[in-house]
């Protein structure tokens, strides 16, 4: 998460990306009551707005990351007071802004209006109460997620917290003690239940204001398109991968049969949760030693190569900085490796959920993550800095466009980079001494497919979740229950236990009480594909894409950055273009770089006598 991320409840002025053809926007109450205003006059407000919404989205940013580093009831009350001052100008804004849209404008300042009527990822009512509750509940909600702890024994210590939490899910194998550590970690849900309701009232009420239906169609309102035409375009990318992931459950599901057994997991049924190797059985990648696909003479561990290298925190960044740096962006500033957080400090609380920051959209850039030695981590931490050299790309556009062209781009780009750190990529720069051949190209697909193609129903139903819950389709006394059964449908699982409505699982989710956004990283995930798929023919590869690496090449650089320094000065389809020349989100890119385990997948599962489906 970054500064658009974390103020995404209280500060989304220049953060969500996109915005509705203006046809589509909403007409807010009270919008034109006056004489209409000229053109002069719509400028002047948009570019005053502008500079607002900057100041206090700076200031709104030092806060949060205060309070993030430094959990206390002070810090918690410091970042609700600059957000809600920030979100308050930002919906104040928003409002306004519909009062211009009957002036015809240039292209630039037409999107800048644009962009300021979605300035607000969470709206507070025209009310200073409501402003002030929605500030603190937001504060605290985000403050609970990461003073979260389980103490398998009572009060006594230790207790641990998400990141211990996190590998104890990935390395531990006996099932009893992982539905301990997943009941212990869920309970960090339940209190927010009530606040968590509160602030869908206040939201709800602050988006009709604005003139949206609710918050969720307002978030659905940031992609260039109508929000149901989004919520359409979701399942359509879904629609082309669901054989693909209908696949690989089939498979994981028999491969755990064989592990843990017909009494835990269940031949045609949904797959326990807590056998996944991950809390929020979200990505599969840490089950990967339990299947028995042909393992190549050449494979590596490189969390295990990084360790006995002694590699540390500011290693593996370096590691994601270098990489950049072949591509030819400029080294990180002084002040990024001064001022960012990369280990977990031992004596205080602090929002571990990794995230990348541009505290005041200049190039303090910086990252915040607890990270650990391994192979996840030296992913995500090219994830995170996609996200920092994005915001440097377009630092130089106006505040309005210091964004990415959607925010699943955001999300994707630091995730494209990583797709090139492949066996051949981790060989050029020393870190295995070989590569394998291609008849082991299935199990390196295999391992892939564990992270992204298992993620893709989550990414989805999350923000199912919500924008039911937003609209009132699902009322507070049913959140478990809708929750469970988005879960169930889409990703096939179940929990261990059974659940009530005295729980709140989707609290222990971080970006459900960050309040962050979810379909980004659905939508990031069959952009990255397509990224790649641009990039690499740029750079000459011929080769299948799962081989491919742009490391060191400028060219494929060029055109990245090209992308990138539009920020959000243009609807995504032509920034997608730049890079792609493609106008639409496709998921072949992805489909076609794991076809060949697609088909392997369909022979094991035959071999086997695995049912595909639940
Ligand atoms: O939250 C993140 C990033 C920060 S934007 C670490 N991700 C999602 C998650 O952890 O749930 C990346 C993948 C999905
Ligand atoms: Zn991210």
């Amino acid at each position: 998460m970054n500064r658009w991320l974390v103020f995404v409840g209280v500060f989304a002025g220049l953060i969500l990306a996109g915005g509705v053809a203006a046809q589509a926007g909403p007409a807010a109450k009270d919008a034109g009551k006056n004489a209409p205003p000229t053109a002069a006059e719509a400028q002047k407000f948009i570019e005053d707005a502008e500079q607002r919404l900057f100041d206090l989205g700076v200031k709104a940013s030092r806060a949060g990351w205060v309070q993030e580093n430094f959990i206390t009831d002070d810090t918690e009350q410091i970042a609700a007071e600059a957000g809600e001052e920030a979100n308050t100008a930002a919906a104040k804004y928003a409002k306004e802004a519909h009062r211009y849209d009957v002036v015809a404008l240039p292209p630039e300042l037409a999107r800048k209006r644009l962009l300021l009527e979605l300035a607000t990822g969470f709206p507070a009512p025209d009310d200073p109460k409501a402003q002030k509750e929605l500030a603190q509940v937001l504060a605290s909600l985000d403050g609970d997620y990461g003073k979260g702890k389980w103490c398998p024994d009572g009060d006594k210590k230790p207790c641990l917290d998400v990141t211990a939490i996190e590998k104890l899910m990935a390395e531990n194998r006996n099932p009893e003690e992982l539905k301990r550590a997943w009941i212990g970690w869920h309970a960090v849900g339940a209190p927010m239940r009530q606040r968590y309701a509160r602030m869908v009232e206040l939201g709800n009420q602050g988006s009709k204001e604005l003139g949206y239906a609710d918050v969720g169609a307002l978030w659905r309102s940031n992609y260039d398109m109508p929000p149901d035409a989004f919520a359409k375009e979701e399942d359509r990318l879904w629609d082309q991968l669901r054989p693909l992931y209908e696949s690989l459950h089939a498979y994981v599901r028999g491969q755990l049969r064989k592990k843990y057994g017909n009494d835990l997991v269940p031949e045609h049924g949904p797959i326990p949760a807590h056998l996944l190797g991950n809390i929020w059985s979200q990505e599969w990648n840490n089950v990967y030693s339990l299947m028995d696909s042909p393992k190549p003479a050449q494979s590596y561990d490189l969390s295990k190569i990084l360790q006995d290298r002694h590699t540390d925190a500011k290693g593996m960044v370096h590691y994601g900085e270098a990489f950049f740096i072949s591509l030819g962006f400029a080294p990180l500033p002084k002040t990024f490796w001064e001022r960012s957080l990369f280990t977990k400090p031992a004596d205080r609380d602090v929002v571990c959920h990794a995230s990348a920051w541009d505290v005041d959209l200049k190039d303090d850039l910086r990252v915040k993550m607890c990270i650990q030695i391994r192979e996840e981590d030296f992913r995500t931490i090219h994830h995170e800095l996609g996200h920092n050299f994005y915001q440097r790309a377009y630092n130089t556009q106006p505040a309005l466009f210091q964004n990415s062209a959607n925010d699943g781009f955001h999300e994707a780009v630091g995730d494209t980079i990583a797709l090139s750190v492949t066996p051949e990529y981790l060989k050029k720069i020393g870190l295995i001494d070989v590569v394998h051949p291609a008849s082991g190209d299935i199990d390196y697909l295999l391992q892939q497919a564990l992270e992204k193609v298992a993620f893709l129903p989550f990414g989805l139903l999350v923000d199912k979740w919500r924008w039911e819950v937003f609209s009132g389709q699902v009322k507070p006394e049913e959140y478990n229950k809708a929750w469970w059964e988005l879960r169930r449908k889409y990703q096939g699982i179940v929990p261990p236990v059974e659940r009530t409505e005295t729980e709140f699982d989707p609290g222990a989710k971080y970006h459900v009480p960050g309040n962050v956004p979810y379909a980004r990283y659905f939508l990031a995930r069959i952009l990255q594909y397509q990224f790649q798929r641009a990039l690499c023919r740029e750079a000459g590869s011929t080769g299948p894409l799962h081989r491919c690496s742009i490391y060191g090449n400028k060219a494929a650089g060029e055109k990245l950055n090209k992308m990138l320094s539009l920020g959000a000065s243009k609807p995504w389809p032509e920034a997608l273009e730049t890079l792609t020349g493609e106008k639409q989100m496709d998921a072949t890119a992805l489909a076609d770089y794991f076809a060949p385990l697609k088909t392997w997948l369909d022979e094991q599962n035959k071999a086997n006598h695995y049912p595909v489906g639940w």
